[in-house]
């Protein structure tokens, strides 16, 4: 297979763009990509300061590559969750070797049991019930959502991929949870004050481009996946999907793209939609539907967590 554009050896062939590329144009060939995603969905603009949430895996290291060589304000942040086997120490490791060959690179780095007073696990221990992926995703949001209107960012910027991103349109769309459904979209307005603007400039890349341009762009990023996601839904849906995909080229984008299209043009609920009235926690002071504490700080105060419906400021 040779490139199209020089005829060199080519390093990807991606068959739902019918585009092969080299080394070299492929990793030209994603930032631009990235840029028409960022500028077609209106996430921020170059004057803008955005905040990334940084995990140490593929997506998000690449994500923050591109993003600084595209010219955009962008910071990091790194939350250290105290996952087992190492894990976190080793994401961790690699957030901080990334950024030290990038001198200038802004990096806030929050240790959950250090700042806080226990690691998801532990929590997950003392909340025996909740899913460990529940409580880690609820921690996440709320500490991403706070430094982010802290310290005055116009956007919290995530690493998802398109196969990330149509593997819960499809776990979404099975047990029609339309209240997922309407908030599933690369840019969700604030809803509120003190809620930030959420975007996901790599949904309309796979995640082998992704890991394609990591990889020919020399990022040192953690292979293992977190001890918690063997076995998750999610990766039993992205299993399926890759098998439609093999039998029927281009159905992940006709799927994802089909359905923000569709909701649109039928005028069904998208994430603009009113939602439920929020007041502040009277903790943390973050919006929340719950009367008095938010379901993060009742994380840490013993009150009874709902699993799921709340609405905690996040999506
Ligand atoms: S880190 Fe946290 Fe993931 Fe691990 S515990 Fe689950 S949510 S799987 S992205
Ligand atoms: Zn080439
Ligand atoms: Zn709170």
């Amino acid at each position: 297979m040779k490139c199209r554009l020089c005829g060199a050896t080519a390093a990807i062939n991606m068959r739902q763009h019918r585009l092969a590329l080299c080394a070299g144009h492929l990793i030209e060939w994603v930032p631009r990509h990235v840029a028409r995603t960022i500028e077609k969905y209106a996430m921020f603009t170059p004057e803008e300061r955005v905040l990334l949430a940084v995990s140490g895996g593929k997506d998000s290291l690449a994500l923050w590559d591109i993003l600084l060589r595209l010219g955009y304000q962008v910071d990091g942040l790194h939350i250290n969750l105290g996952i087992e086997q190492g894990y976190s120490a080793a994401s961790q490791a690699r957030v901080e070797k990334f950024v030290a060959t990038r001198p200038g690179t802004r990096l806030y780095t929050v240790d959950l049991k250090g700042q806080y007073g226990a690691s998801v696990p532990e929590l997950v221990r003392r909340r025996r019930g909740r899913k460990p992926c529940s409580v880690c995703g609820l921690v996440k949001r709320h500490i991403m959502n706070q430094k982010a209107c802290e310290g005055g960012y116009a956007a919290i910027v995530t690493g998802h991929n398109l196969d990330d991103e149509v593997a819960v349109l499809l776990q979404n769309a099975l047990h029609w949870n339309v209240g997922y459904l309407a908030r599933q979209a690369p840019v969700l307005p604030p809803s509120s004050a003190g809620l930030a603007r959420k975007v996901k400039p790599l949904v309309r890349l796979r995640e082998r481009e992704v890991a394609a341009y990591a990889l020919l762009r020399g990022i040192d990023y953690i292979y293992d996946e977190c001890p918690h996601a063997q076995g998750a839904t999610t990766l039993f849906y992205k299993d399926i999907l890759n098998q439609l995909e093999s039998r029927s080229r281009g159905t992940k984008e006709m799927f994802y793209l089909g359905f923000l299209r569709a909701r649109s043009e039928m005028g069904l609920p998208g994430p603009e939609l009113e939602r439920a009235e929020l007041h502040p926690c009277s903790r943390c002071g973050q919006p929340t539907t719950a009367p008095g504490l938010c379901a993060f700080c009742r994380l840490w105060t013993g009150e009874h967590v709902r699993e799921s419906g709340e609405f905690d400021g996040e999506f």
